[in-house]
């Protein structure tokens, strides 16, 4: 099979932001536009020729034309093997457990996670290096720098391979091997879980569960290891099926976008356990009857009660969370007397950590969970810890995040996300933030104290790399906070994020609605940047 070289230009606009490239839909179907992208992957892996890859996404619309042309770039660009997940479809965190199992040099994942899928949606694709978790700065930078230099791509003229055949094709001297996106993925969760308990408690009578798969990847993975192996009722998975468009939704776990499960957990009739998941399968949302986790809380109650948990039941070596996530975390592993680490926004801080063995369980407020079984945050993983601790308590949802709170005090905690705001008046808003930190020390704003600003900066443990820019915080006297930053998944106009958090101990004061909890922080932090009326809106588009 002959090696095709086709002549290609520089392009703009490659700059991978906090989970690979992504873009609308027609910008990856320019003539070789995800061509590029693909072949300054390759030329920045000095280990490629003779490699083993792993190649799938969640589904969404365009992700079956990538994967073809994928496969004929690896095979022209020497690749030994490629394992693909069965119709090309892989979840995150699924892909991560097999370029781990299989000893693949990396992954290629194709998805936009979150953001709207279909023709006039959003398309997208991350490199995940051997350790299972997204390519760290240095590998992303060097893969933008060849953007900006590269001048052919290789590719071979092959007919399309059949992806929902199991097993191996030859491509040129390059095998494609299709495999069950499930399988090894579900044998991992049997080693971690109790499947015993976890079948008694799904098949009791009177237990109901919900999982929205979002019509997005999680769909699959859901039906086979919830409803097949622990034989929880047909019709617990619902929107199980993946669509290209994801059937016209916003597939991200949120009180907002995943409104129909949030519909069926307030009804009278509330099942028991609700949960969702996001478009490539690496967020979770957890929900008991009438009460929603929030993100932070989950990671602190997952810390709390990993021992119940057969994966876990040796302890945890350390946790650590991302700077925006709240502190509820800190205060499990301070208890424990393990350490915790806090890092920037985006799993690709947690991999270090992971690999020496820091830290055991990873999480970030935006409903991200996981820990050292794979190198990437993992929503059903998140579902199967939450229903085993409830397996072995015996309570409900409710009552363990407030039993919780009363043990540990409560974080009250919430995000808002400004969407689609002009990019010029967003970044300016964070810019005049940024240049205010200094003589923010000692003002009152809205009647509360700051006791001091930064712009969060980290220094890797590990490997001593710094990033810097990673959000800007300001403290208050009484150790609440706010954080801005500027969102990096977006691709239309800019996303602010705006978080808000206040410890408090009081237990009589923990029923307290959260909104109105935080309304002193939400007035100052709007005194300190005028979001609101800079961006013209009245209200945050989603609050979680
Ligand atoms: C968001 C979340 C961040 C998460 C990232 C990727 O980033 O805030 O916590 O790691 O999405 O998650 P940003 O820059 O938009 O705030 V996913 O599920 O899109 O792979
Ligand atoms: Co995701």
């Amino acid at each position: 099979m002959q090696v095709k070289t086709v002549p290609t230009r520089p392009f703009d606009g490659q700059l991978p932001g906090t989970s690979g490239l992504r873009k609308k839909v027609a910008v990856f179907q320019q003539p070789g536009y995800l061509e590029n992208f693909v072949q300054s992957v390759f030329d920045v892996l000095p280990d490629l020729p003779g490699s083993t890859l792993v190649l799938g996404g969640d589904g969404r619309f365009h992700n079956d034309a990538a994967v073809q042309t994928i496969l004929r770039m690896a095979a022209a660009n020497g690749v030994a093997r490629v394992i693909v997940g069965r119709g090309g479809l892989l979840s995150t965190p699924a892909a991560s457990e097999l370029i781990r199992k299989s000893g693949a040099l990396g992954g290629l994942i194709l998805s936009a996670s979150h953001n709207p899928g279909g023709p006039d949606g959003d398309f997208g694709i991350k490199y995940n290096i051997s350790n299972g978790g997204p390519a760290p700065e240095k590998v992303t930078e060097a893969i933008h720098r060849r953007t900006q230099t590269i001048d052919r791509y290789l590719t071979v003229e092959s007919a399309d391979i059949d992806l929902q055949r199991d097993g191996a094709t030859p491509l040129g001297t390059m095998a494609v091997e299709v495999v069950d996106p499930v399988a090894s993925y579900a044998r991992l969760m049997q080693q971690l879980f109790d499947f015993e308990r976890l079948r008694a408690l799904l098949t009791r009578p009177g237990f109901r569960l919900c999982f929205d798969a979002m019509h997005a990847v999680t769909g699959p993975y859901a039906h086979a290891i919830l409803e097949g192996q622990l034989g929880a009722p047909a019709g617990s998975v619902i929107n199980g099926t993946p669509l290209p468009d994801f059937g016209g939704g916003h597939p991200d776990p949120n009180p907002t976008y995943a409104d129909q499960l949030i519909g069926r957990m307030f009804a009278a009739d509330a099942p028991d356990f609700g949960a969702a998941s996001d478009g490539d399968g690496d967020r979770n949302m957890i929900v008991g009857r009438r009460f929603i986790v929030t993100p932070s809380d989950s990671l602190a109650v997952l810390a709390a009660n990993a021992t119940l948990v057969p994966g876990y039941a040796a302890g945890l070596k350390g946790v650590a969370r991302s700077m925006p996530t709240s502190g509820a975390v800190d205060r499990v592993a301070q208890a424990l007397g393990i350490p915790c680490h806090e890092t920037p926004t985006g799993w690709k801080f947690f991999g270090n950590l992971l690999d020496a063995g820091m830290a055991t369980l990873c999480g970030e407020e935006s409903a991200g969970t996981g820990s050292d079984h794979v190198r990437e945050k993992d929503g059903l993983w998140a579902v199967l810890f939450w229903l085993n601790i409830l397996a072995v308590r015996g309570q409900s949802v409710e009552q363990i995040v407030r039993e919780h709170w009363q043990r540990h005090g409560r974080n009250v905690y919430s995000r808002h996300d400004y969407e689609g705001v002009d990019a010029g008046i967003a970044r300016q808003i964070v810019a005049d933030l940024r240049d205010a930190l200094p003589t923010l020390p000692g003002r009152t704003v809205a009647g509360l104290k700051i006791a001091r600003a930064d712009d969060f900066g980290y220094t890797d443990t590990v490997d001593g790399s710094v990033s810097r820019g990673q959000g800007l915080r300001v403290f208050f006297d009484d150790g609440a906070r706010i954080v801005l930053r500027l969102s990096g998944t977006g691709t239309e106009g800019a996303t602010l994020r705006l978080y808000l958090e206040r410890f408090e101990p009081d237990a009589a004061r923990h029923g307290i609605e959260t909104q109105a909890a935080l309304q002193p922080l939400i007035d100052a932090a709007e005194a300190l940047t005028g979001l609101k009326a800079r961006s013209g809106r009245q209200q945050p588009d989603v609050i979680t």
